[in-house]
């Protein structure tokens, strides 16, 4: 089932990938793995057209697929009342727009327990800065999937220095276009390409056990 799902997406067969994805849940199926499908998938669309295979249509196509079978799976990933462990702002750094998988981060860390600030996508440094002062976050996550991206993640950074928060603050890093040395380049703390990396990493960096 799985399989048919992830190459519906890639085929861009918008109603079957939707209707099978319900189909999955309604069996029983696990919503993240679910999800981790639909990232697999959107791999390949993203493989396809960097190969020029595929075009922009595709890429937005593919984002849409993904955002609708998002809407009713990630109520299920939800979790009622956790014990709240620690606060985080969450936002897509500046010339970036992708926000499917800074919206997935979101969920995963509401289901353990964290508090979440979205500041939503393309988010001048400046907008992380007043964020920082205003909610007083444990950690600050920045999602990135292009390249353009590095750059503005780095400036966030060193915006934080200048404003004095740095030290008060851990920052990770997560979506695809980020590694081990970008985390160096940008001077953040921890990177993931995952969610669920993500979410361990997070309590690591907050003394929590993951
Ligand atoms: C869908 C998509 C789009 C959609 C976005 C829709 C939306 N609402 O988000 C649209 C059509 C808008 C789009 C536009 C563009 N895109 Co695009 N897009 C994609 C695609 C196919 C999928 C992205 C996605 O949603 N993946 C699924 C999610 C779930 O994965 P994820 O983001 O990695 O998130 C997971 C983890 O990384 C982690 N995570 C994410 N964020 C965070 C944050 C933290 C703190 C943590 C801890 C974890 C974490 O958790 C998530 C779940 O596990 C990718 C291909 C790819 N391989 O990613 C290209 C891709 C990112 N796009 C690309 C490009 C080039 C563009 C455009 C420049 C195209 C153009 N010519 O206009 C524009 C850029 C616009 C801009 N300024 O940002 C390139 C980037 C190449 C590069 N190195 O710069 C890619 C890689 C495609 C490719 N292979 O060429 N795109």
């Amino acid at each position: 089932m799985l399989d048919e799902i992830l190459k519906s997406i890639v085929e861009m067969e918008e109603e079957e990938a939707i209707k099978k994805a319900k189909e999955y849940l309604d069996g029983g199926g696990d919503p993240q793995k679910l999800l981790e499908v639909c990232r697999d998938a959107m791999g390949e669309v993203g493989a396809r057209f960097e190969k020029g295979e595929y075009f922009l249509s595709e890429l937005i196509l593919g984002g849409e697929i993904f955002k609708q079978i998002m809407e009713f799976t990630l109520p299920k990933i939800k979790s009622g009342s956790v014990k709240k462990i620690g606060k985080i702002v969450l936002g897509t750094v500046k010339e970036d727009v992708h926000n499917i998988g800074k919206d997935i981060f979101k969920v995963f860390a509401e289901a353990s327990g964290f508090e979440v600030i979205d500041i939503g996508i393309d988010t001048p440094e400046e907008k992380f800065v007043e964020a920082v002062k205003e909610h007083k976050p444990d950690i600050v996550g920045m999602s990135c999937l292009i390249t353009a991206g590095v750059t503005s993640m780095k400036k966030t950074v060193d915006k934080l220095k200048e404003a004095g928060l740095r030290d008060s603050i851990k920052i990770i890093i997560g979506g695809g276009r980020v590694d081990e040395s970008v985390k160096e380049f940008t001077g953040a703390d921890a990177w993931a390409d995952d969610a669920a990396k993500g979410v361990r990493l997070c309590k690591q960096l907050i003394g929590v056990e993951g």
